[in-house]
């Protein structure tokens, strides 16, 4: 990719790079703040394969340039697949990092930063995320399977494995688009009293194309359940904020959920949505990283209706 045509390409059809270069001799082109708006993603492939049910990878490049990244997942399984990250500021490794990812304990240690990269794939199909990664190392994993009793979920069946982001930090916008889901909290502060939400915009039924931010302190992601037929809001909340074992329907379609995945305070990224006319309840399961009450039972549940 030639940076300087693509940057060029953005100014009025008429001007050409030549003539701006000459009009503006010291800046030249491309070098001001709105021209890195238009840096082209580079694209980071990986492909989710698999030899039999038992045997699963992410296949994917050592290393890929920092700034705008399209990360897309080709799924070439059976079942829905997945791709989440974490730049690592520490020397762990990847199944340090993994232990902690899978381990009861709601905590999540300083040396885990930014998240990103797609959530469940269909068999077949492919997806794209979008976000500016910062210079560092990943660690990549498919967190999809193991939902039934003590099943292995995809990345200890060896779904994982890392690569680097090379170069320099980039302050590259993402592309726009027309839907935003935001997750935002109150911050860090001690009391007790804190605010966890989502706030919905230009979402409709069909593929959307999403700003996904984290505008808090805390990590957090954005699950959409449908609500079961019959089953309000108020119900999908009861049972989420109830520390019982469910009984009776569950209020909420599992098997029809969508997500993203896990991103830090501060982090966005474009990804795409396949949503349902209909209404949904949009759920963060994570804790702070002190740990304790997930944010759902602190209130992280809001509704949303797609027509
Ligand atoms: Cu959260």
């Amino acid at each position: 990719m030639s940076a300087m045509t693509d940057r060029c390409s953005r100014r009025p059809m008429l001007v050409s790079c030549a003539a701006l270069a000459l009009a503006i001799p010291i800046s030249g082109c491309g070098d001001d703040d709105k021209d890195a708006a238009a840096e082209k993603p580079t694209t980071f492939a990986v492909t989710a394969t698999a030899e039999g049910s038992k045997k699963k990878a992410l296949e994917f490049p050592a290393t890929v340039k920092a700034g705008l990244v399209a990360l897309t997942l080709k799924n070439t399984d059976t079942v829905a697949r997945s791709a989440q990250l974490i730049r690592v500021t520490g020397d762990q490794t990847v199944d340090d990092v993994l232990k902690i990812v899978n381990a009861e304990d709601t905590k999540i240690p300083d040396f885990m930063q930014d998240g990103g990269g797609t959530g469940a794939v269909k068999p077949g199909a492919t997806a794209t995320a979008t976000q500016n990664l910062a210079p560092g190392r990943y660690v990549i994993w498919d967190d999809e399977g193991g939902d039934e009793d003590d099943a292995p979920g995809n990345d200890q069946l060896g779904a994982k494995g890392e690569f680097t982001v090379t170069g320099e930090a980039s302050d590259a916008e993402l592309p726009e688009v027309p839907a935003t889901v935001t997750a935002t909290d109150s911050g860090t502060d001690t009391t007790d009293d804190k605010e966890y939400g989502f706030e919905f915009k230009g979402l409709k039924a069909g593929t959307n194309q999403v700003r996904f931010e984290n505008t808090g302190d805390q990590l957090h992601h954005a699950l959409f359940f449908p609500l079961a037929k019959g089953k309000t809001i108020k119900d999908a909340e009861a049972a989420f904020a109830s520390q019982q074992a469910p009984t009776g329907p569950p209020p909420v379609d599992f098997a029809n959920a969508v997500g993203t995945t896990v991103i830090d305070g501060g982090i966005a990224q474009n990804i795409s949505l396949d949503l349902k006319a209909g209404s949904y309840a949009v759920i963060c399961f994570l804790s702070d990283r002190k740990g304790g009450k997930s944010h759902v039972e602190q209130g992280m549940i809001d509704e949303l209706t797609v027509e």
